[in-house]
């Protein structure tokens, strides 16, 4: 088992937003979020609460024109971030899933750490996408974090929203579920040697 620790630290300056970001895998869920869009504050504080993640965030960002880059960017570096920190993958359970509530909300969400970035989104209600929750965090923007973070951190995730009415409950189970199945995903896992995969790799 990996006795390295297993954590992160990034920057990302664009013309569009400035990051820092650090996380450390072997966490309790402790984080301080200041990304400048107080709804993505929100939800990125409840993934580290749930995924068991210490996370840090410091985020500025052309959020006048609109919060699209700052949070597509912060969703970026996370992955990295989760990447890096995962090191080789020796050790982990490999795979997670959870299946949360928030009052009438549902999510399943399931993550493999395949090394292979994959996501299957679906079931968020009609007009989801659209709806500015908070006055200010559009909708879409739930997808388009998991495609960054899947993508960068190289993850298989199935993310199915299985009810729902209110927008802000959506996200937050949403959220909520991807955190617990990653929590269960990266966790080091005593019976586990090496690396999970019968091909030697993650
Ligand atoms: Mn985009």
């Amino acid at each position: 088992m990996s006795t390295e620790p297993r954590t992160a630290t990034l920057s990302r300056e664009t013309s569009e937003s400035s990051i820092r970001l650090s996380l450390n895998l072997d966490g309790t869920g402790v984080s301080t979020v200041d990304t400048s869009v107080p709804f993505y504050n929100h939800l990125l504080t409840a993934f580290a609460k749930h995924s068991l993640t210490d996370l840090t965030v410091t985020a500025t960002g052309d959020t006048d024109i609109d919060v699209h880059h700052t949070v597509e960017d912060i969703g970026i570096v996370l992955g990295q971030a989760i990447r890096q920190a995962l090191g080789d993958k020796s050790g982990i359970s490999r795979f997670g899933d959870a299946l949360v509530p928030l009052d009438e909300a549902l999510v399943q969400a399931v993550v493999d750490i395949s090394g292979r970035p994959f996501l299957v989104h679906s079931g968020e209600p009609a007009g989801f996408e659209f709806h500015l929750i908070g006055g200010h965090f559009t909708g879409s923007m739930v997808r388009h974090v998991f495609e960054a973070i899947t993508f960068h951190a190289g993850l298989t995730v199935h993310v199915t929203v299985l009810g729902g009415r209110d927008p802000h409950h959506i996200a937050e189970a949403e959220f909520k579920a991807f955190a617990r199945a990653f929590r269960f995903a990266k966790q080091l896992d005593p019976f586990v040697s090496g690396i999970p995969s019968t091909k030697g790799a993650l």
